[in-house]
């Protein structure tokens, strides 16, 4: 018999556990941001008061490069596309048709209520204006994030994007190709050459290139970063809009014994290979598939490229497999635990998943791996994480549009409804408030 992996595992099969004890005793991991606040706040503020020429030494620095320019010429965006794979280049136009088909479904409609005759308030659905869209490099060299943030963006109606990404010294200076690449074929023509801190400060602060461009700030950064990015999101919340704050990449599946284990086992690994605090929880009501899952696991390590990656990820106190009872308590569990990306592969999967409250995205049935959804399903894949998919959702074309009520009444519409708006005003003790309205009047009994 094959060995079985590092995967902890909780018996949760005698018990009732409440909701408080199913998040206090599932396993989940965590990232401190605070603990780095103290390191970014200086960055911030130097580039705050200093602009472009604080981010480029900071990115000498922290990257050991500087690029001749923040913005990265035209001609190096037309280059990227010609040097691309022409299978990446397909897969990429996939993804982005496909994510395009359902995020344009996503636009809302203004809508116009009339509250009354002659009294109407309009729901106005408003993009914002710029967006700075952060795409990290290193190790992780996403492309199909600039998909996933740049479509819902355009498709809401931003009329100003900026991708910015730490330039690599292996490439001169300038982002990864990959990523000027997917960054062209989306039509976004402007990119910069900054990451870190130093370029969410730049994003939010502006500044001007060594050539004396201006670099913009924007009204907004979403995109995924590691641990110092997200600090930064936080410290220039108040002065920019900011997406959730994402943590490592978590992948639950709720399983039962009609599972494949082979499938639950490769879907497991394909997330830990994102971190090694990425986590990886199976909920099944089968022992004996918890049993085939650890052995597969255990099987697919030795071949997996990020073994090492994907072992610590698998073996740390956020991933495990959880046994419970029946199908409703895994359901209750995974509620609980409220998963980036949660799979139902049990029978009736669509039934079950009906029944889920709280996920990032849900992937339904065996043909559905997360993988799927990271790249080319359509849906979207920033996703949040941490147990934040309980009240929060995952990146839109919504996350990119301010509602704004638009209020027009007419004369006797405001006259009808004054002595209510007086009143209220009165209980308030704001009676101003009140005389605003009765101004209107002036021949009308109080
Ligand atoms: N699973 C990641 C997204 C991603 N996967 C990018 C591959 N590339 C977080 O949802
Ligand atoms: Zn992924």
């Amino acid at each position: 018999m094959s060995p079985r992996s590092d995967l902890g595992r909780l018996d949760l099969r005698d018990r009732t556990p409440t909701t408080a004890e199913l998040r206090a005793s599932l396993p989940r991991g965590g990232v401190d941001v605070d603990s780095v606040l103290h390191h970014v706040r200086p960055v911030v503020e130097a580039v705050r008061d200093r602009g472009a020429d604080a981010a480029l030494e900071f990115g000498e620095k922290f990257d050991r490069v500087r690029p001749d320019r923040i913005r990265v010429p035209a001609e190096e965006l037309d280059k990227s596309l010609t040097g691309l794979d022409p299978r990446v280049r397909d897969a990429l136009e996939v993804a982005i048709d496909r994510a395009r088909t359902v995020h344009r479904d996503q636009r809302r409609t203004d809508t116009a209520t009339e509250v009354v005759p002659g009294g109407t308030v309009t729901e106005r659905w408003i993009a914002v204006d710029r967006v700075g869209l952060y795409v990290p490099g290193g190790n992780a060299v996403y492309p199909s994030s600039v998909v996933m943030n740049v479509v819902p963006a355009q498709e809401a109606g931003v009329g100003s994007l900026v991708v910015t990404s730490p330039p690599q010294a292996e490439f001169g200076g300038l982002p990864h190709p990959t990523i000027l690449a997917a960054a062209a074929l989306l039509g976004v023509d402007e990119v910069w050459a900054v990451g870190g801190a130093q370029a969410v400060a730049l994003l939010t602060y502006g500044g001007t290139d060594c050539d004396g461009a201006e670099l913009e700030p924007v009204d907004m950064i979403t995109g995924p970063g590691n641990i110092y990015v997200t600090a930064a999101k936080r410290l220039c919340r108040s002065l920019v809009g900011i997406d959730a704050e994402a943590g490592p990449t978590e992948i639950a599946i709720l399983a039962d014994d009609t599972a494949d284990p082979r499938h639950v086992a490769a879907d497991l690994i394909s997330q830990a290979e994102h971190d090694v605090l990425a986590a990886s929880v199976l909920v099944t009501t089968s022992e004996e598939l918890a049993d085939a899952v650890d052995r597969a696991v255990a099987e697919q390590l030795h071949t997996t490229k990020h073994q090492e990656r994907v072992a610590t990820a698998l073996s740390g106190k956020q991933s495990g497999i959880v046994l419970v009872s029946t199908i409703d308590d895994g359901i209750r569990a995974v509620n609980a635990y409220a998963a980036e990306h949660l799979e139902i592969q049990t029978r009736d999967a669509a039934a079950i998943a009906g029944k889920i409250r709280a996920a990032g995205a849900i992937f339904v049935g065996p043909h559905s791996p997360v993988s799927l959804g990271d790249y080319c399903a359509g849906s979207n894949h920033v996703l949040p994480t941490a147990g934040c998919a309980r009240h929060s959702s995952g990146l839109s074309v919504q996350t990119f549009l301010k509602g704004v009520h638009v209020i027009e009444y007419s004369e006797d519409a405001l006259r009808d409804v004054a002595r209510h708006v007086i009143a209220l005003a009165h209980a308030e003790d704001l009676p101003a408030h009140g005389d605003a309205v009765r101004a209107r009047f002036p021949d009308s009994p109080s």
